[in-house]
């Protein structure tokens, strides 16, 4: 693990983000999400936003400036704590894009076109196949490896995107020399969300840019339409209450939300609904989700009441971490052969 040289002992470095591409919905929150917020105890973290990952897809001007804004508030909501930690905006740190070009140019083309998020996402954008989705991958090595991060506590989704991260550090360290600490992600177990399925559709994983809105539990929905969600979400045939991913996606989905908002372990849920069928058990979820998302709704919708507010706090977190990320695109383009300025 790399050392600062403060004098300090050096906590690890957390760091991961979130695209602006749409309203933060339920999987973000328990793929990544609560779990930033859990580690703020014992490490430095960096939380971003990555406007720049969420333009390889077209978003409108408008919607990308309110979900930036909308998606900011929910990380203070959730308890990320902008004071003790970085919290930024990834557009306003201009460092992610000049080290993603040095990157891409060690980059091996085969290995990006073979990318399971650029395959989905080509056939997903056909008429928008720009180069931004085939790199995509590479600004996200830059994102982390300009902090030298340890961690990086994403869903079990973004696994590949860091092994090339690290591949990307190793050949890079290998070429110069030693540079960048090789991260690792950190991805909660299955039971605990690391991949939330849609409510509609449950084998396919839970998105925010879904085009069908009533497969998506975002965490600013209403509360009666989280349990009109819930009350149609897909399950299995037969009606009793048991944890089997494979073999019956809905139910268990459902289950992991439930365990996720109350901490009801599977054993207890099954025990508990046993005969009662599947409409008093999505009742009880919907009431739990409820229970749960509503005081985040509240102090979100207060911290969105002050936008100079949100304004200011964006405006520290780029400065402090682009102090951070400044020393360290110095050394790699030394490192490189670029003349200094
Ligand atoms: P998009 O629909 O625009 O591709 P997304 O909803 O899939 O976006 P991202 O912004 O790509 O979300 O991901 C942000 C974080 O949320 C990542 O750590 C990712 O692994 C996690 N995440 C996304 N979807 C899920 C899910 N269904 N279950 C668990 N974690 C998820
Ligand atoms: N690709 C990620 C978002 C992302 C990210 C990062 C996550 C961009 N840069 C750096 C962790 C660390 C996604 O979740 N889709």
């Amino acid at each position: 693990m790399a050392t600062e040289t403060t004098g300090e002992a050096r906590r690890p470095v957390i760091l991961s983000g979130i695209q602006p591409s749409g309203r933060l919905m339920f999987g973000n929150y328990l793929g990544a999400m609560r779990n930033w917020v859990r580690m703020q105890e014992d490490h430095d973290c960096f939380y971003m936003l990555v406007d720049l990952h969420a333009i390889t897809v077209w978003q409108k001007p408008a919607d990308l400036r309110r979900n930036t804004l909308e998606s900011l508030a929910l990380y203070l909501a959730a308890g990320i704590d902008p004071e003790r930690h970085t919290v930024f905006i990834q557009s306003h740190v201009p460092e992610h894009s000049e080290l993603a070009w040095i990157l891409n140019c060690i980059a091996p083309l085969g290995q990006l076109q073979r990318m399971t998020q650029f395959k989905d996402k080509s056939l997903k954008h056909e008429k928008n196949l720009n180069a931004g989705l085939l790199n995509y991958p590479v600004l996200m090595a830059a994102d982390i490896l300009l902090y030298n991060a340890d961690k990086v506590p994403v869903g079990e989704d973004q696994k590949q995107h860091l092994e090339l991260a690290r591949d990307l550090a190793g050949r890079f360290n290998h070429l110069y020399s030693e540079t960048f600490t090789l991260p690792e992600p950190w991805i909660p177990p299955r039971s605990e969300g690391a991949r939330v399925m849609s409510l509609q559709e449950p084998t396919a994983k839970m998105s925010k840019s879904d085009t069908d809105p009533n497969g998506v539990l975002f965490l600013l929905d209403p509360p009666a339409e989280i349990k009109a969600k819930i009350r149609r979400a897909v399950t299995d045939s037969g009606d009793s209450i048991g944890y089997d991913p494979e073999g019956r996606p809905g139910v268990s989905n459902l289950m992991t939300l439930f365990k996720a908002v109350t901490g009801e372990d599977f054993a207890s849920l099954e025990a508990r609904f046993a005969g009662k069928g599947y409409g008093a058990f999505k009742e009880e979820l919907g009431e739990a989700l409820v229970a749960y998302l509503s005081p985040i709704q509240q102090r979100t919708r207060e911290l969105l009441g002050d936008k100079a507010q949100l304004e200011a706090l964006l405006k520290q977190g780029a400065e402090k971490a682009r102090w951070r990320a400044r020393r360290m695109l110095d050394k790699v383009q030394r490192k490189v052969g670029f003349l200094p300025r």
